[in-house]
């Protein structure tokens, strides 16, 4: 089983496995350990990561980048219409209504589902922690905002899927930040002990997390999260790139947004000035030649006039800290440490702000990159059976408060209770006991629409069937377990009808009002975390769903249970049917992971065909180089020649004809030309080795 934590950021992806030292985080073959969150379509096969980051401005319309938010987004939605005219590459509405991203592949138009992007992009970052590990990789924990939404979340776990990959749980940013910390922190308090309470802030390019958690030895709880979800580094590159534009039109007549290109690059070369001013606050320059019909431009900027131009960015940061702190009603003086990761929180107005919000200094112990990842890697570690680490146990908190809605066919009576409040623990089941004698509706949905960053609030439909009324006419006891699940994904997970037997009491209620039971965390029954908090394997509490039922519930599970020592309960389980908003079809999935093997295949290909080519180029050079050096002794004038002329034309052909072969054709051409190169090299080898032997030999004697 493979122990991979992968962080798939807006912008920037990072990979921790763990090997026999401990968690590590790992660089791709580029040796970065950050892979762009970037993939650029061509005629022949895909780029992904930063061999795509290189295609941005050459391949512009076939490179996708900034795409992590459009899951589960309906194409018409706000937020997909305003990307819409900023992407230099085309978003195309899918026929069920879901953003798709056209592009130019093999040759044809194409239009891929977010899923699929993201997939290429977790295959890519797949291979590359294979590569690390040596051997095949499937189980992993990917990150995700704490912020998505359940329609999000599926679709996430839809690309995983695609990718060919077994996400054990999709881990919030700074749940994972979190275990990050407290794992490894040797002087946590002891459990009876007052927790230590700490601050995470992540901000990365597109989206700002905040979260409180509570440490005590062995446990972390998530208190409270907050969110902007449109704020991050991303903004502040924008805020340069529209000055520059403003500047280059005054003083050059460019009309820069005109042409994606130097758009592009104006972009990149802003987020370097902006980086540049993270560390410098005097006038720095910004340099681009041959910027746009011939021109080369140049400005300047300070930090000093940056954050002059960022203040409504900068007012912003206060808000989601204002928020934890209200949620965990905890006051300043309880909070122990400031702990903030993500790029953009090196921005040193960013850290002022925080820093002045809290009235101290923030930490910055973690590493502001790879944390997420490395966080992770340790939650895949701790569900491994086959790893040992410490025992910690993970609580995290319900972001959105979730109510149930019911209602039966013909059945008038319409009722709802919040399940879930919000920052209620998770994962978590609850079971939620009906009176019903015949199948019925339940509604999800999150409770407070306008806090949700997200436009539809229905999370999905779930039909309890085959519910009949008892042999005697009366309603049946129907207990629906309800979940959510590590991944922070909402579910009817399981409903049984609960069979009355003779001799059973026969003062069951007709409908009464349906009574909850927290059910605690199944998922982890079987692992070592097994929770301290009275959420563990018994049913500890009981909510009740609505006042006026409370007594009935009561009593009729009183009496129920009562009559248990009378007579045996049989439980019959009961069918779900399922309806939950923007997933995807078993079957279509199924096609796009064939899909997926396809492109991998082809990409396989592609990269041996250019191999082999590579390596044709690579033996003309090398043995023209030689012949005039060090072969020069072994071959005669005449082969010497009649080798050069051969080289030239290979060479020549490279250019033209061979230019785009197949790999065939190259290994034939390599093995043309190693038939004439490789006697010589022989002979070479011999000459070379003989005195050596021989000086060896001398100095023996
Ligand atoms: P998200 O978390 O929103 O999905 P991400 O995880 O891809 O995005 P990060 O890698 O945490 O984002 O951060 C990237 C952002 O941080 C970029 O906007 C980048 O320009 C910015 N950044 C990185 N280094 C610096 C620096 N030294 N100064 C200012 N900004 C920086
Ligand atoms: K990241
Ligand atoms: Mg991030």
């Amino acid at each position: 089983m493979s122990v991979v934590g992968i962080d798939v950021g807006f912008q920037n992806c990072y990979i921790a496995v763990a090997r026999s030292g401990g968690i590590e985080t790992i660089a791709n073959e580029y040796s970065d350990r950050c892979t762009p969150a970037c993939i650029s379509l061509a005629s022949k096969n895909r780029t992904i990561g930063n061999a795509a980051k290189s295609q941005i401005i050459t391949n512009f319309k076939n490179t996708v980048h900034g795409f992590k938010k459009f899951h589960g987004r309906a194409f018409d939605d706000q937020y997909v219409q305003g990307e819409k005219s900023k992407l230099p590459y085309n978003l195309h509405r899918l026929d069920n209504g879901s953003t798709g991203i056209k592009v130019r592949y093999l040759n044809e138009d194409k239009v891929f589902t977010i899923e699929q992007m993201t997939a290429m992009l977790l295959t890519k970052l797949k291979e590359t922690s294979e590569h690390a590990l040596k051997k095949p990789v499937v189980d992993c924990v990917i990150s995700v905002p704490s912020f998505f939404t359940d329609i999000e979340r599926r679709s996430l776990m839809d690309a995983t899927q695609i990718a060919g990959l077994n996400c054990l749980r999709l881990i919030n940013d700074t749940t994972a930040v979190a275990l990050a910390y407290g794992i490894y922190k040797q002087d946590l308090p002891n459990p009876e002990e007052k927790p230590r309470n700490v601050v995470f802030v992540d901000i990365g390019h597109l989206s700002y997390q905040v979260s409180i958690a509570s440490f005590n030895k062995g446990k972390l709880k998530v208190l409270a999260t907050a969110f902007d979800p449109y704020l991050g580094g991303r903004n502040f590159d924008e805020l340069l790139v529209e000055y520059f534009c403003g500047d280059f039109k005054n003083r050059f007549k460019l009309n820069v947004k005109d042409n994606p290109r130097a758009l592009l690059r104006l972009y990149q070369e802003c987020e370097k000035l902006k980086k540049l001013m993270s560390a410098n606050s005097s006038d720095l320059p910004l340099n681009i030649e041959c910027f746009m019909n011939d021109i080369d431009v140049h400005g300047k900027m300070n930090r000093a006039q940056f954050e002059e131009m960022c203040a409504q960015l900068l007012m912003r940061v206060e808000a989601p800290l204002k928020s934890v702190m209200e949620q965990s009603k905890l006051s300043r003086d309880e909070i122990y440490a400031i702990e903030v990761v993500g790029g953009a929180t090196r921005i040193p107005a960013i850290k002022e702000r925080i820093s002045k919000f809290f009235g101290k200094d923030i930490s910055t112990t973690l590493n502001a990159d790879e944390a997420v990842a490395r966080g992770c890697a340790l939650q895949c570690a701790i569900l491994s059976p086959a790893f040992k680490v410490r025992e910690f146990s993970i609580t995290d908190a319900v972001p959105f408060p979730i109510t149930l809605r019911w209602k039966s066919p013909t059945d008038e009576s319409v009722g709802e209770c919040e399940v879930y409040s919000k920052n209620h623990a998770a994962p978590f089941s609850k079971v939620i006991t009906f009176h019903k004698k015949e199948p019925f509706d339940l509604e999800a949905f999150y409770s407070s629409p306008h806090e949700l960053p997200y436009p539809d609030s229905r999370i999905g439909r779930f039909t309890i069937q085959n519910v009949v009324p008892q042999p005697d006419g009366d309603s049946s006891k129907v207990k629906v377990k309800v979940r959510v699940n590590m991944h922070g994904i909402f579910s009817v997970s399981s409903a049984s009808l609960i069979e009355k037997q003779k001799g059973e009491a026969e003062d069951v209620q007709m409908e009464t009002e349906p009574t909850v039971q927290n059910e605690g965390r199944p998922e982890e029954q079987n692992k070592m975390q097994v929770d301290q908090e009275g959420q563990g394997e018994q049913p500890t509490e009981e909510e009740k769903m609505n006042n006026s039922g409370n007594k009935d519930g009561d009593k009729q599970d009183q009496a129920a249970s009562s009559s248990k020592a009378k007579s045996k309960v049989k439980s019959v389980d009961l069918p779900i049917w399922a309806n939950t908003t923007r997933q995807l079809d078993q079957d279509v999935l199924n096609n796009f992971v064939e899909y997926e093997k396809k492109m991998i295949i082809q990409d396989k290909l592609e990269k041996e065909r250019n191999d082999a080519k590579n390596a044709v180029e690579e033996y003309v050079y090398e043995l023209r180089d030689k012949l005039c050096s060090i072969y020069e002794r072994y071959v005669t004038e005449d082969e010497s020649n009649r080798l050069t002329i051969m080289l030239e034309d290979t060479e020549n052909w490279l250019y033209e004809e061979g230019e785009d072969q197949e790999k065939e054709i190259y290994q034939d051409k390599l093995f043309e030309l190693k038939k004439f190169g490789e006697p010589i090299e022989e002979r070479y080898r011999e000459h070379e080795g003989r005195p050596r032997a021989f000086d060896e030999l001398g100095k023996k004697i």
